[in-house]
């Protein structure tokens, strides 16, 4: 309840923020895009983990009002930085279960890129196996209004939730987010071939593949071998505020 309430007041007194981290082409050196990352910040307890809050705000619903925020936010700022000429990419916003299902999704996406006159091409969505395997038909179609829209599509944590490998093909997605765990195994025999499948998988059924959480230069030596061109992790930057990001795009150039 104690969360429940400061995501209430945090809500009004506007103290959600965006945080980006970097999706570097690994050949190139290239930014690709970035993921937009929600971070709480109370003038009371600090920073609140979105590992602490998000879960609770799924059980209590306020994840929708939060990611609204999100997508609000991202969206004004990637406009501005596509303005100054620091970016002409997508960026990859997380959207939960409860937002996913609900009824009038895309009329509240169309209302947020309409009010920041942000084309749809610049947005990315990120869900995971467990918001389209609820309900597989259902998604499919929302997914599908999506991506009639020019909307990206990427399947977040990919393997570590329940999900159908039969149902893979079928959803309109444009990439598959390989998860941090299989990432930190890959210097193992069967981990390193756990990942060749995956990327295998998603060069058959014509995704991108995006390796999260990658920390380490012998990481990025293997999954160079392996074909797995996008990369995200703390080797490339940690999140950063927007302020900080813009840095970050300005020292790209
Ligand atoms: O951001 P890390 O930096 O700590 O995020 C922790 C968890 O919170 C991850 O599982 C991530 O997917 C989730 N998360 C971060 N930002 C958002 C968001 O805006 N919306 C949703 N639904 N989940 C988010
Ligand atoms: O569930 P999702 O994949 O959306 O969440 C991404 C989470 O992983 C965020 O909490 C983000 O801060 C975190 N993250 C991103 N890169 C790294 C990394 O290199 N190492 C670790 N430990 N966490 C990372
Ligand atoms: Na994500
Ligand atoms: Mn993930």
């Amino acid at each position: 309840l104690q969360i429940e309430n400061l995501m209430r007041y945090g809500l009004k007194e506007d103290q959600f923020c965006v945080f980006y981290q970097p999706k570097m082409n690994l050949k190139t050196g290239e930014l690709m895009g970035m993921e937009a990352l929600v971070r709480f910040i109370t003038p009371k307890k600090g920073l609140i983990s979105p590992v602490q809050f998000i879960p609770i705000a799924e059980e209590t619903g306020q994840i929708i009002e939060i990611g609204e925020v999100v997508l609000d936010k991202a969206c004004r700022d990637v406009k501005k930085w596509l303005d100054k000429g620091l970016f002409d990419g997508r960026v990859a916003v997380n959207l939960s279960a409860k937002q996913f299902s609900l009824p009038d999704l895309t009329h509240r996406i169309d209302k947020i890129l309409q009010k920041h006159n942000l084309p749809s091409y610049f947005l990315e969505l990120e869900i995971t196996e467990g918001t389209v395997m609820d309900d597989p038909k259902d998604a499919i179609n929302i997914m599908k209004a999506l991506s009639a829209r020019g909307i990206h599509l990427a399947m977040d944590d990919f393997g570590t939730g329940y999900s159908s490998l039969a149902l893979l093909k079928e959803f309109p997605l444009n990439t598959l987010k390989i998860d941090k765990a299989f990432i930190d195994d890959i210097g193992s025999k069967r981990g390193r071939n756990m990942v060749d499948s995956i990327v295998t998988i998603a060069h058959n059924l014509d995704l991108d593949v995006v390796a999260e959480g990658v920390e380490y230069s012998e990481q990025i030596d293997i999954l160079n071998e392996l074909n797995c061109e996008i990369l995200q992790g703390y080797h490339y930057s940690k999140p950063l505020s927007a302020e900080q990001f813009e840095t970050f795009l300005e020292k790209q150039k």
